[in-house]
């Protein structure tokens, strides 16, 4: 992998705070692929690029998106903070000629997160929350969280962000929504019996 060739790729795309951050995202990914076995390799490149669409216009953004071939659901429309991710997606694939469908998927679903995420998908999303310059109230727990149970960790994310969201009156994508759905129907005590 040619980290310095996307390194600098990025950097020419974003501002010194979303450089270092992505820079962190792609350090923890690392950390977390060793952790769990995911492919070390495509951690780090996908952490490098996940936000490489973040900085842009919303105009070119949408661009992406459309000459990608991606139609928008209504709740893609209307939160243009989910925009990133899809288009980061489309250029990594079309003008990065990045054909790996994994690292792909990874960008895509790093905002959202989404049902039946692979585990390198698992390991870019929750490396988004734990990178070395976040600095929320609960990182230290979520940081924590990352290295004991990745989906635990996801959890958590997935209760921050869509409490945050419904707090604001934002609406939350049904893919968050799947996703925290199949991590606790995938744990065995009934949902209701609390
Ligand atoms: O790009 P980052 O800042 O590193 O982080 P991110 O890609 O997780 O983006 C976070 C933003 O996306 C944050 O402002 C909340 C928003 N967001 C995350 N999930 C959803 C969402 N917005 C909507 N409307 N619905 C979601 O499900
Ligand atoms: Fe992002
Ligand atoms: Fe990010």
């Amino acid at each position: 992998m040619d980290r310095d060739y996307y390194l600098g790729l990025i950097k020419s795309r974003m501002g010194e705070k979303r450089y270092i951050h992505s820079v962190n995202v792609s350090k923890s990914a690392v950390e977390l692929a060793k952790r769990y076995g995911a492919d070390v390799e495509k951690a780090e490149l996908a952490g490098i690029l996940h936000d490489c669409c973040k900085e842009i216009s919303r105009d070119e953004m949408l661009q992406i998106i459309t000459n990608g071939g991606i139609i928008l659901d209504a709740t893609e429309k209307n939160s243009s903070k989910l925009w990133h991710a899809i288009a980061g997606s489309v250029y990594i694939r079309d003008e990065l000629g990045i054909n790996d469908e994994d690292i792909i998927n990874a960008v895509r679903y790093h905002t959202t997160g989404r049902e039946g995420m692979s585990l390198l998908e698992k390991v870019i999303f929750v490396a988004d929350f734990i990178g070395a310059e976040r600095d929320y109230e609960d990182v230290d727990i979520m940081r924590k969280k990352a290295f004991e149970n990745l989906e635990d960790a996801m959890l958590y994310g997935l209760r921050f962000t869509i409490m945050n969201l419904s707090q604001k009156e934002l609406t939350i994508h049904i893919n968050a929504v799947e996703c925290y759905n199949e991590i606790l129907n995938k744990r065995s005590c009934l949902n209701d019996s609390l």
